[in-house]
C-alpha cells in the first residue's frame, strides 16, 4: 500500500462522478418520472391498510417493513398518493401506509406518506431547481471521512453541517482508518484539524474500523437513535456500519429477496439496532449543493461568525471585500477558524453561480 500523504488541498466536488447519479439510477429516474404520480391530501385510507417504514428501494419499487412484525413487502407508490410533501415522494426512513396484496405474496401498493420529521436533502444535479431528499426521519447525521485513502474533506464537512442544521438533525463527525497514521504526532495533528468543530459542539470520533479503534465511543451515542451514515464512497462506511451492526445479514436478506446478486450500497438501506435505534448506510457522495439556501442567510449557518458580525461597518457586509468587515478581523486574528471562513466563501460562490455546479 502506498504511504498516504495529508495536503491541505481540498478538492472540489465533481459532480458526474457522484456515485449515486450512475447512468443506471438516471435511467431508473427517467422511467419513473415518466408515470405520473398524482398527490392528493388526507384521502380515506382503506380500511385494510397497513403502517410501515421504508427501509430500501429496490428498482423503482420500495421495501417496506410493515408493523408490527416488520415483515418487508415490496411496494409500488399509487397514481393518487396521499402526501404532505413534493418533490421526492417517498424517501427511505418514511413512514408509510401500504394496502397490501396478500393474494400475490408480500407486495403492496404505498397509498399515504406521513409527515417527515426531519430530512437530509440537498439540491438534484442538473438545471432544473428540485429537491432530493436522501433520507427522511433521521435523529443524526453521521458524516464519515477518512484520514487517507481519501482524506477527509472539510469543505464538504462544512456543507453537510448546513443540510443537517436545515433539516433538523444532529451532526456528528467521525473520521475512520486512524491505524494509516500509528505515530503520536500525526495523530495529535490530525485531531487538532478537528478543533473548531468540537468548540461548535460537535462530537468527534477517530476510528479505526480495521483495529476496532474507537468503535465502542461511537456506538454508545447511536443507541436508542436513527443515524444516517453518509460521506464520500471509500472512506468506510459500509465496514463501520458492519462493526456495529449485523448489517450483512439485513443486506443479504433483502439482496437474496429482491435483487439478483450482491447488494452493494447503491441505495440507502435502514438497518435495526440490536439495542434500539436504526443506522442508515448510505451510497457515496462528492457533491452536496444544499437546498434553498440565500446568501443572505448563510452567514447564519456559520454560527462563530455571530459575535463578529454585528461589528462590521455595513449592515449588508457579505464578510468578503467590505473594508471593516469584523467576520474578516476575527479570521486575520485567529478568533474565527480559517478553514471555516474558506468554506464560507466557497459556499457563498456556489450560491452566486450555481451553474458552474450544476
Ligand atoms: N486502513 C483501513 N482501511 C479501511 C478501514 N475501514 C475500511 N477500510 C477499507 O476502505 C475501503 C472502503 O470501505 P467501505 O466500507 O466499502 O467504504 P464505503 O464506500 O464508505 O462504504 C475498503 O477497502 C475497506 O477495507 C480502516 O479502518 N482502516
Ligand atoms: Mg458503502
Ligand atoms: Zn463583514
Amino acid at each position: 500500500m502506498p504511504v498516504p500523504t495529508r495536503s491541505h488541498e481540498q478538492p472540489d466536488a465533481d459532480p458526474e462522478l457522484d456515485e449515486q447519479f450512475s447512468e443506471k439510477t438516471r435511467h431508473r429516474a427517467k422511467s419513473r418520472n415518466r408515470t405520473r404520480t398524482i398527490i392528493k391530501q388526507e384521502r380515506v385510507l382503506p380500511p385494510n391498510a397497513q403502517r410501515g417504514t421504508v427501509i430500501t428501494a429496490a428498482g423503482p419499487n420500495w421495501i417496506v417493513a410493515v408493523e408490527p412484525d416488520k415483515v418487508f413487502h415490496i411496494c409500488s407508490v399509487s397514481g393518487t398518493v396521499d402526501c404532505p410533501h413534493i418533490g421526492t415522494i417517498v424517501a427511505v426512513g418514511d413512514v408509510v401506509w401500504i394496502t397490501p396484496e396478500t393474494d400475490q405474496g408480500e407486495q403492496g401498493t404505498i397509498v399515504r406518506v406521513e409527515e417527515r420529521r426531519t430530512v437530509l436533502s440537498r439540491k438534484a444535479a442538473g438545471r432544473v431547481q428540485r429537491e432530493q431528499v436522501f433520507v427522511a426521519n433521521v435523529d443524526q447525521l453521521c458524516i464519515v471521512m477518512s484520514t487517507a485513502l481519501p482524506m477527509y474533506n472539510k469543505r464538504l464537512i462544512d456543507r453537510y453541517l448546513i443540510a443537517a442544521d436545515k433539516g433538523d438533525l444532529q451532526p456528528i463527525i467521525c473520521i475512520n482508518k486512524m491505524d494509516l497514521f500509528p505515530e503520536d504526532e500525526d495523530r495529535r495533528d490530525i485531531r487538532s484539524d478537528f478543533t473548531a468543530y468540537q468548540h461548535l459542539g460537535i462530537t468527534c470520533h477517530f476510528v479505526s474500523v480495521k483495529h476496532s479503534e474507537g468503535i465502542d465511543e461511537l456506538a454508545a451515542q447511536l443507541v436508542g437513535r436513527s443515524t444516517l451514515f453518509s460521506g464520500p464512497s471509500g472512506v468506510g462506511k459500509s465496514s463501520l456500519i458492519n462493526a456495529l451492526t449485523d448489517s450483512r445479514q439485513v443486506v443479504g436478506a433483502v439482496s437474496d429477496k429482491y435483487f439478483t446478486g450482491k447488494h452493494t450500497t447503491s441505495a440507502a438501506i435502514l438497518i435495526p439496532l440490536a439495542n434500539g435505534g436504526s443506522i442508515i448506510d448510505s451510497p457515496g457522495i462528492r457533491e452536496l449543493a444544499i437546498w434553498e439556501l440565500g446568501v443572505e442567510e448563510l452567514p447564519f449557518y456559520f454560527e462563530e461568525f455571530m459575535p463578529f458580525v454585528s461589528e462590521c461597518r455595513y449592515a449588508t457586509c457579505s464578510h468578503t471585500h467590505e473594508p471593516g468587515c469584523g467576520v474578516k478581523k476575527a479570521v486575520e486574528e485567529g478568533k474565527i477558524d480559517e478553514e471555516r471562513y474558506v468554506s464560507y466563501l466557497n459556499i457563498l460562490e456556489s450560491i452566486k453561480t450555481p451553474d458552474l455546479r450544476a
